[in-house]
């Protein structure tokens, strides 16, 4: 007699609010070391844009040069992309927000990238406050070029060949707070849920979002006596408070009780809920942010968490004035200025 074997139902497909499955997020496979930390923050970025169900064709992908600057090639495939030359990816992004103001743009760089080579448009990018994701996987050394140290290396840190450095570090983060950046945070490349929810947050802002990563390089730089190892981050760290966020289309009551809990509203509505983990911390103070950071660094720890969110500065776009639909788009009979006003501007100047 013929037996029947039930054949068990497929899994439901898990889709996100558009409808979408988190493969619809994943770029091409990593060619980077395994284990280094960057691969980890691709999975995480795929997840936050994933569960704030964005749609990838609205994403621009931007990077300079490095291992870390490779990563936008290895999430989100559909979406826009350009791989700037070392260090120069601000200016590359602040032109295309100004060309289509409705895009969501994550840039990806290094502390190479960023605080050596591309300092100088990194501090203009911040004081513009213009809306971006703007990451740095920060392992305190050059990965691409072997792993000569970066200026965001700890004074006293040891490389793999003995060298000691003698200077003393660039905080970003210090950094972005003092010049304006709205949305300024520290995480690690290991800390899963932390990451994500300072992603969503960070997709959720409008403004710079500024994210310090720091993201261990396996080959050179992860041995005793660096202090962006896995083993240093996961003893040193000291995070700001408990991190979650609640996404605006999750109409979720959360109760705590009072006094233990931050409430940060954003842009679109979402909430990012900070618990109270140690000392009370206030995000929204620049002063605080400042002291946190300079204090932790001196005992040596590294305090991870939001350090500073502000909701309401305007953004560079609002203060160039720009009309709702994408430059990019308008016809050109409405870019160009008409003869009465180019006769106007030419008596002007006689
Ligand atoms: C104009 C220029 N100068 C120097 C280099 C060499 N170079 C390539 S990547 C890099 C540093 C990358 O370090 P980082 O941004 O920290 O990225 P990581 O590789 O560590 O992720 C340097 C100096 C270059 N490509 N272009
Ligand atoms: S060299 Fe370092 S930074 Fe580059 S991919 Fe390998 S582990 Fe990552």
């Amino acid at each position: 007699m013929a037996t029947t074997t039930a054949v068990p139902p497929a899994p439901p497909r898990r889709v996100n609010r558009i409808g979408l499955e988190q493969a619809a997020y994943k770029g091409n496979k990593s060619t980077l070391c395994a284990g280094c930390g960057h691969n980890a923050i691709s999975e995480r970025i795929i997840e936050a844009f994933y569960e704030m169900g964005v749609e990838p064709h609205r994403v621009i992908k931007l990077s300079g040069i490095g291992c870390s600057s490779k990563s936008p090639a290895y999430f989100m495939r559909t979406s826009h992309g350009f791989n700037a030359v070392h260090g120069r990816m601000p200016s590359v992004a602040t032109g295309a927000m100004l060309a289509n103001r409705h895009l969501i743009a994550i840039g990806v760089s290094g502390d190479g990238d960023t605080a050596s080579i591309g300092i100088g448009q990194f501090v203009h990018l911040m004081r513009r406050n213009l809306p971006i994701i703007y990451i740095i996987e920060d392992n305190g050394c050059y990965g691409l070029t072997k792993g000569q140290f970066s200026a965001t290396a700890d004074i006293g840190s040891v490389l793999k060949t003995g060298v000691v450095n003698d200077l003393p570090p660039i905080d970003t983060c210090a950094l972005a707070i003092q010049l304006g950046a709205t949305y300024v945070a520290r995480s690690f490349s290991g800390d899963k849920r932390q990451l994500l929810a300072l992603l969503e947050g960070a997709i959720a802002h409008r403004g710079t979002a500024m994210l310090d990563v720091i993201s261990p390089c396996v080959t050179f730089n992860d041995h005793e006596g660096s202090t962006k190892s896995y083993s240093y981050v996961k003893d040193h760290d000291e995070p700001l408070g408990d991190l979650s966020f609640v996404p605006f289309f999750e109409d979720i009551t959360v109760d705590y009780d009072p006094g233990t809990t931050k409430e940060i509203t954003l842009h679109d509505g979402s909430r990012l809920l900070l618990k109270k983990l140690g000392e009370d911390y206030d995000p929204t103070n620049k002063v605080e942010a400042l002291r946190v950071l300079t204090e932790s660094h001196e005992r040596g720890e590294v305090v991870t968490g939001l350090f500073y969110v502000n909701t309401q500065r305007p953004d560079f776009l609002q203060l160039m004035n720009l009309v709702d639909e994408p430059l990019a788009t308008l016809p050109e009979s409405r870019v160009r200025p008409p003869q009465a006003a180019l006769d106007e501007v030419m008596e002007s100047l006689r």
